[in-house]
């Protein structure tokens, strides 16, 4: 239990970021876990894992793609469970590991094609239109979203041309790795504060705006990190197409039954570590983005409006519907 509350922490201090990382890594824990411990029944066994399963639930609460994960297994788990011996128990989990692991791999290379596809080829513009209109492309994008990285890199792979504009994103810098990861596959990337987001729309002219998210609820409002709502709403005043790449594997099921997402707000020492005493400082982590700000939702079945979500998870994976 000792290796699995580290591993659980290397989650909770963004050690390991992003939802679909953090999801790829619960699960491997929840499997080394399941190698490491002795148990004398099934039943045993079984209260084991769901120890540690609600130990990796705890570490992120705004993401249903690590939770989807981890009950996607423990649900495949109750089900055989009659039919397995003590000793069975760590391949089967290995084995519905690699099964999620697979449609998150998928679905990612899926979306990074389908969005691509959004990033046209520059051609070479006739006098007139030279004279009349931006001879570039310009993508926006926020934080670090390892799904919004693979289209860009995907759309580079395919010899296109674009520039990228990307936020520091406050107090944790995730915008740095984007700028990185961007960069080493030769894009040329601006990289500006959270709070020039307006600015740098208007002055670059920004074509389209490109977001990952966190969760996804039925209503198709989308969680992703804190200023990604600043972003749309400078997105809708400045008329720029806004888009959610995301699998739907981050759809929040119980959020059709009332449930609604809870908001992680982190330690207030990132933002400031010896702040006042007297001084309240918060930090939360995320923020909702409403489907009316959102043009489109990027997702392994195709893009469509935000509000579809739920109808195409419940088809494409009946084993995650609670
Ligand atoms: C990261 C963040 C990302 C989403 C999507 O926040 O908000 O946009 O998680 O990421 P944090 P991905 O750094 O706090 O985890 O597309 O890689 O799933």
């Amino acid at each position: 239990m000792e290796v699995l509350k580290q591993n659980a922490q290397k989650i909770i201090s963004l050690e390991i970021q992003g939802a679909t990382n953090t999801a790829l890594k619960a699960i491997e824990f929840l499997s080394e876990y399941a190698k490491r411990i002795t148990c004398t029944t099934i039943e045993d066994c079984m209260n084991q894992l769901q120890e540690a399963k609600s130990i990796l639930e705890e570490t992120r609460p705004t993401e249903p793609a690590l939770q989807n994960g981890l009950r996607f297994i423990m649900n495949k788990l109750k089900k055989c469970k009659g039919e397995l011996c003590v000793e069975d128990v760590p391949g089967r989990i290995e084995r519905y590991e690699e099964e999620f692991k697979k449609y998150i791999l998928d679905a990612k290379q899926k979306i990074a094609e389908i969005g691509a596809n959004r990033i046209p080829r520059i051609r070479k513009k006739t006098d007139y239109e030279s004279l009349h209109l931006k001879n570039d492309f310009v993508v926006m994008t926020h934080c670090h979203s390892s799904v919004v990285t693979g289209i860009l890199l995907k759309a580079k792979q395919q010899g296109k041309e674009f520039r990228v504009v990307n936020t520091e994103t406050q107090p944790k810098l995730q915008g740095r790795k984007t700028a990185r990861e961007l960069l080493d596959a030769g894009i040329e990337v601006i990289h500006v504060v959270d709070s020039a987001m307006r600015w740098a729309v208007n002055t670059f002219q920004v074509d389209l705006i490109l977001i990952g998210a966190d969760s996804i609820t039925s209503e198709g409002t989308v969680l992703n990190k804190i200023g990604s709502r600043l972003l749309a709403l400078v997105a809708h005043e400045e008329h720029v197409p806004f888009y959610v790449a995301s699998p739907l594997l981050k759809y929040q099921p119980r959020t059709t039954v009332g449930f609604l997402e809870e908001i992680e707000t982190r330690d207030p020492e990132e933002i400031w570590k010896e702040h006042p005493k007297n001084l309240k400082v918060l930090n939360p982590a995320f923020e909702t983005v409403s489907r009316r700000y959102i043009d489109g939702l990027i997702t392994e079945a195709g893009i469509f409006a935000s509000s579809h979500a739920h109808w195409y998870f419940t088809r494409l994976y009946p084993d995650l519907v609670e």
